[in-house]
């Protein structure tokens, strides 16, 4: 039987297409944003490289071409008055929380950035807690986290938990959570306000601790280019793959941090979509907090660079590498061995950075070579400004 799902964040770059996937599956979708990304945008000068059509007209489209009706209401997760009369009115079975400034260099660009991020995601969740409590208790959090929750620590990284001994003694206790920014701190706070909301008021949440998400289309993006989603290529909000196939087709060179040797966790758009409906379809229990590490493949950024350079040069494009100085302060080479079995235990049918999910982003980006600002290519924002 459907489900009474609430999208936070449903004009994003992940939010849109989530809400899009659950009402095909026939599920009662209500999406909420603030458009603060779209006044960000504004501010850095930034925009998605194939424009999207104010959210208004998307669910309008959406709601003509599939038969289905997903509900938008505007609003803002740190007004607390309307954050407790959404739930009060929707009284929803799944929220899916994606509304939080995404970006780890918007977080590192100065103070006010800084507090505006950490203001933001904090206290927007936090609301949220509150007035689940008060509300729809029964409701399951699905919550976006991040790999970089934990950074790169020199052992295996676990899901969520770890079991330590210490001086004779053996507990399991959270993950150490050594972050990369600001904005990653800002999820390991709402992590902690998650976790300690469930152990006090019985609320149930997934945090998915999710990696860096490549790609530009779903099945539902593809029946319409007025239901496209906003796939960013400048430093602000485009994540490295997208970048560099986008730097590829620009025949700019790949900005490449350091050395390189960076190794993350990656999953594919559609990826997500699917982890999402995994853990709504498998809820947490009254009282649980659980952690997913949700991600397919891990690559170092050199890897990421040479597969771009191959898949582009099948299209007969020449892709040149350069190595910047690291705007960022983080290692450039490291061990890194995360875990990512509960997703899988859940049924997740991933699919790898093979050519053809690569060739499908080059390809559609060359057919909106003209609209690329070559401006924004560049790093400017730097964790250190001496750097
Ligand atoms: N990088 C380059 N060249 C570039 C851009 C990035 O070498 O042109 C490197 C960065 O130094 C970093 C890595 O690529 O080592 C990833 O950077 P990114 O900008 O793709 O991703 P990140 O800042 O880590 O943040 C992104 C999303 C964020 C999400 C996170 C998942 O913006 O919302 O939480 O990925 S994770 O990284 O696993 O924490």
């Amino acid at each position: 039987m459907g489900k009474k799902v609430l999208v936070l964040g449903g004009d994003g770059y992940l939010g849109w297409p989530t809400a899009m996937h659950f009402s095909g599956k026939g599920h009662d979708v209500t999406v909420v944003d603030s458009f603060l990304k779209r006044k960000w945008e504004m501010e850095w000068g930034v925009q998605p490289l194939i424009p999207i059509s104010p959210l208004h007209l998307r669910v309008r489209a959406w709601n003509e071409i599939s038969g289905k009706t997903i509900t938008m209401i505007v609003g803002d997760l740190t007004n607390d008055r309307f954050v407790f009369k959404l739930l009060e009115r929707e009284h929803p079975d799944v929220i899916v929380h994606y509304a939080e400034q995404p970006s780890a260099p918007f977080s590192m660009a100065g103070r006010s950035q800084a507090v505006t991020t950490q203001v933001n995601n904090i206290v927007g969740t936090l609301n949220l807690l509150f007035a689940t409590k008060r509300h729809c208790p029964e409701a399951h959090l699905v919550k976006l986290g991040t790999m970089g929750e934990y950074g790169t620590p020199n052992i295996d990284i676990e899901e969520g938990l770890i079991t330590i001994e210490h001086n004779g003694r053996s507990d399991t206790v959270p993950f150490p959570k050594q972050p990369f920014s600001f904005y990653h701190l800002s999820k390991v706070h709402d992590s902690h306000n998650i976790q300690f909301a469930c152990k006090v008021w019985g609320l149930r949440a997934t945090d998915l601790n999710q990696g860096i998400v490549y790609g530009m289309d779903t099945p539902e993006t593809r029946l319409d280019p007025r239901l496209c989603t906003s796939f960013h290529y400048d430093e602000i909000f485009g994540t490295v793959l997208n970048r560099f196939c986008v730097q590829a087709v620009a025949n700019e060179p790949l900005t490449v941090y350091g050395r390189g040797g960076q190794r993350r966790g990656y999953l594919n758009i559609i990826d997500t979509l699917q982890c999402i409906e995994l853990t709504a379809e498998n809820p947490a229990q009254a009282g649980e907090y659980r952690v997913f590490n949700q991600f397919t493949e891990v690559f170092s950024i050199n890897e990421l660079a040479q597969i771009v350079q191959e898949v582009a040069a099948q299209h007969g494009i020449k892709v040149t590498i350069e190595h910047l100085a690291n705007p960022r302060i983080e290692k450039d080479d490291h061990y890194y061995n995360p875990r990512n079995n509960k997703l899988l235990e859940l049924g997740l049918n991933s699919h790898k950075i093979s050519d053809v999910l690569l060739k499908e982003i080059i390809g559609k980006t060359i057919s909106s070579k003209d609209a690329i600002d070559h401006h924004i290519f560049r790093p400017t924002i730097k964790w250190r400004q001496d750097n």
